[in-house]
């Protein structure tokens, strides 16, 4: 008798994702082929807004050479197969430029993935002249543009990349509501009307004096009120869907903004999140629910109102992601063959 066991699939090998940053300054920035160099040996490689919906400049390819090990080919040119390359005349030295170059699947041009255990990836150059560098976003800046280069690896979030399994600029993981029932914190609680209310399932808009009626949240009226769920772990934000208070008062909800961060809960004031869209606004009361699309990766959302002293009241926040940590193993084969 011989057991047979079917191959373990490797969960990167063939796959195509999208990059994502999850640095709060670099939160919705994803690793990008510089469009205007695109083509020519020594394109750059930085970071840039994901596309929405997607885009071969953002769109890369593993193809497992080794161990963890594997060649990262951008999508970005049908006729001419260019991968992730560091320059290799300042191989381990840090800031050394990556950039884009004909395959030829040399040392400088294959990348040791290893997982995070926030779920995210550092992604380091195989050849050993590079020392085990990190590919690693220049912290100096983080908006469109910064270069991504070669850096000691140190664990700060600049060297973590979240892979987004994608096909055709969407996740193919299955995008679900995932903060509903997670952990609610607010900036103060008034009337009665905890954090918890918007996340409970229920997108009413009313509130009523009586506890088991109410349905929305209420701070204090006081300057920078905000509202902020934990989603418990890292996940790829597709949409935000905020519903307002509707019994009365939707126009308090103006001048606000959406947040999220990866990495640590928000502290601080204020104007101190990062991944920042908006302001936003509710134009009437005739809408209660307005969708927020997003290219976050993020844990911790946050809703803060910068409407003067006006409390922030919500019904229901609902945050649309899928899971980052796509790669189902695929199971061993228990068949045996007599
Ligand atoms: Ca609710």
């Amino acid at each position: 008798m011989h057991t047979a066991f079917a191959q373990i699939d490797d969960p990167l090998d063939g796959k195509v994702f999208r990059i994502k940053a999850i640095s709060e300054k670099a939160n919705g920035r994803c690793l990008d082929a510089d469009a205007n160099t695109i083509g020519k040996n020594g394109t750059k490689v930085q970071l840039w807004d994901c596309h929405s919906g997607g885009g071969p400049n953002q769109d890369w390819k593993f193809e497992r050479v080794g161990d963890n090990t594997y060649l990262i080919k951008s999508q970005v040119s049908p006729t001419k197969v260019v991968a992730l390359d560091a320059n290799g005349p300042t191989l381990g030295t840090n800031g050394t430029k990556v950039q884009l170059w004909t395959t030829h699947g040399g040392p400088n041009q294959q990348w040791v993935v290893k997982k995070n255990s926030n779920g995210t990836y550092r992604i380091s150059n195989a050849d050993p002249k590079a020392k085990k560098m990190s590919l690693d976003a220049d912290s100096h800046d983080l908006m469109n543009g910064t270069k991504i280069q070669l850096w000691s690896p140190n664990g700060n979030p600049v060297q973590q990349w979240a892979l987004i399994e994608s096909k055709n600029g969407k996740p193919v993981n299955k995008i679900t509501n995932v903060s509903l029932k997670k952990v609610a914190t607010q900036s103060t609680t008034a009337y009665n009307s905890p954090a918890s209310n918007a996340v409970n399932g229920n997108t009413s808009g009313r509130y009523s004096h009586n506890p088991s009626n109410n349905d929305i949240t209420h701070t204090n009226d006081e300057n920078g009120s905000w509202w902020q769920v934990d989603l418990g772990k890292i996940y790829d934000i597709d949409k935000i869907v905020i519903w307002n208070r509707t019994d009365c008062c939707w126009d308090r909800l103006q001048n606000f903004y959406v947040t999220s961060w990866a990495t640590s809960p928000m502290k601080g004031n204020i104007g101190e999140g990062y991944g920042t869209s908006g302001p936003h606004a509710f134009t009437s009361g005739n809408h209660p629910s307005m969708n927020i699309n997003t290219e976050f990766v993020g844990r911790y959302i946050r809703i803060w109102l910068d409407n003067g002293t006006k409390p922030l009241s919500l019904g229901e926040v609902q945050v649309f992601g899928s899971s980052i940590e796509p790669f189902t193993l695929a199971k061993q084969d228990k068949n045996s063959v007599d």
